[in-house]
């Protein structure tokens, strides 16, 4: 039998790329100047990476398409309204990679709070022969206020709430599932709380809703912690904030324009910065490309996709 046509889009992991290569038969995008016309029979789309994004101007250079998997529960990288306009299917892979991401949250916004990087860097530095490190500031007397209170919001939410400090969230709209004090407005959330923790995906709607105005309501003991994606917080913001103090510190796994990170920030020793690392670990990658696999076997075995996103669900309505 033929095997169905697949457009590989960045580097997968190894056990990604040996399942797709036995069940399909694998293109890569071709170089900038040459024509497309060998992806005509492309079907699928296996997502590695984030670029190129998988937008009108590509998916009118693939009249096959079905369906677009992602490796990765976030699809910003992907135009989902466009997909669904054309009837393509898009799947992500949520709930695997949960409460992986979660507990580097928690690390990350202890590290931030109580310096353990900076104390790890003072010890190899013989510092401490010198004198003790100095005091930090405390999770103790904070309220966190999550930005986006999905799936791993609520399960960044259960740790710090194990932990004794009070939460409180923002999204469009309130759940009721929940025990935590919402906020429709993350402007007035930050006036009541001094630390943030933003869990909210990318795109349009959330495009810089972390800004100046947000950031000097946080204020001067303010912290933002940020595993959600980096266009959700006004990096230049950020960074001005952080510079003149308006804030102080922030805990980052995710940037504006990956791997790019400013170099204002690099240059500041008072924050914490991570290589968007929150899925990072073989257990966890393993789970989001069997899922990812399993999207795109199961789509052309003819029993649908296993996690479509919400935009192009399955049955079709
Ligand atoms: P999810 O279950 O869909 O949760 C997303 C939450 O964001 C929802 O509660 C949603 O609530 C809220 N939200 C959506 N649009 C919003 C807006 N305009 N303003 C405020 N809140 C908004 O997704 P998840 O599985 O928790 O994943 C969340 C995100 O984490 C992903 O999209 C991805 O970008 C990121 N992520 C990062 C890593 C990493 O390695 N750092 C790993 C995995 C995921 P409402 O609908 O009520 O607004
Ligand atoms: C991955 C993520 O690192 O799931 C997401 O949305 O941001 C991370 O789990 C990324 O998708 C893989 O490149």
């Amino acid at each position: 039998m033929t095997k169905p046509a697949i457009l590989v889009i960045g580097r997968p992991m190894t056990y990604v790329a040996e399942r797709l290569e036995a069940t399909f038969a694998l293109h890569a995008l071709p170089p900038a100047g040459a024509g497309f016309a060998a992806l005509a029979t492309v079907r699928g789309i296996a997502m590695a990476g984030a670029q190129p994004r998988v937008d009108a101007a590509l998916m009118d250079k693939l009249p096959n398409l079905e369906i677009v998997a992602n490796f990765g529960v976030g699809y910003d990288a992907i135009d989902a309204q466009e997909a669904q306009a054309r009837g393509v299917i898009v799947t992500n892979t949520p709930d695997v990679l949960t409460e992986e991401v979660a507990d580097l949250a928690l690390g990350l916004l202890l590290s931030t709070v109580r310096e353990l990087p900076q104390a790890d860097r003072y010890v190899r530095a013989g510092h401490w022969l010198g004198k003790p490190y100095p005091l930090t500031t405390t999770l103790r007397t904070r309220t966190i206020g999550i930005v986006g209170l999905g799936r791993i919001g609520k399960a960044v939410a259960r740790r710090i709430e194990a932990f004794g400090v009070p939460v409180v969230y923002h999204g469009r709209s309130r759940q009721a599932d929940v025990p935590y004090r919402y906020y429709p407005s993350l402007l007035k959330m930050a006036e009541d709380v001094d630390t943030l923790v933003s869990v909210a995906p990318g795109g349009t709607s959330t495009h810089h809703i972390i800004n100046a105005a947000v950031l000097k309501a946080l204020g001067p003991n303010g912290i933002v912690i940020n595993v959600g994606r980096g266009s959700v917080v006004d990096e230049a913001a950020l960074a001005a904030a952080l510079r003149d103090k308006v804030i102080l510190s922030a805990g980052l796994d995710v940037f504006e324009d990956e791997p790019r990170v400013p170099p204002e920030l690099i240059a500041m020793d008072h924050i914490v910065l991570l290589p968007h690392v929150g899925s990072g670990t073989h257990h966890t990658r393993q789970g989001m490309g069997q899922l990812q696999v399993d999207n795109l076997t199961n789509w052309f075995a003819g029993k649908g996709p296993v996690t479509p996103v919400s935009e192009t669900p399955w049955p079709r309505r």
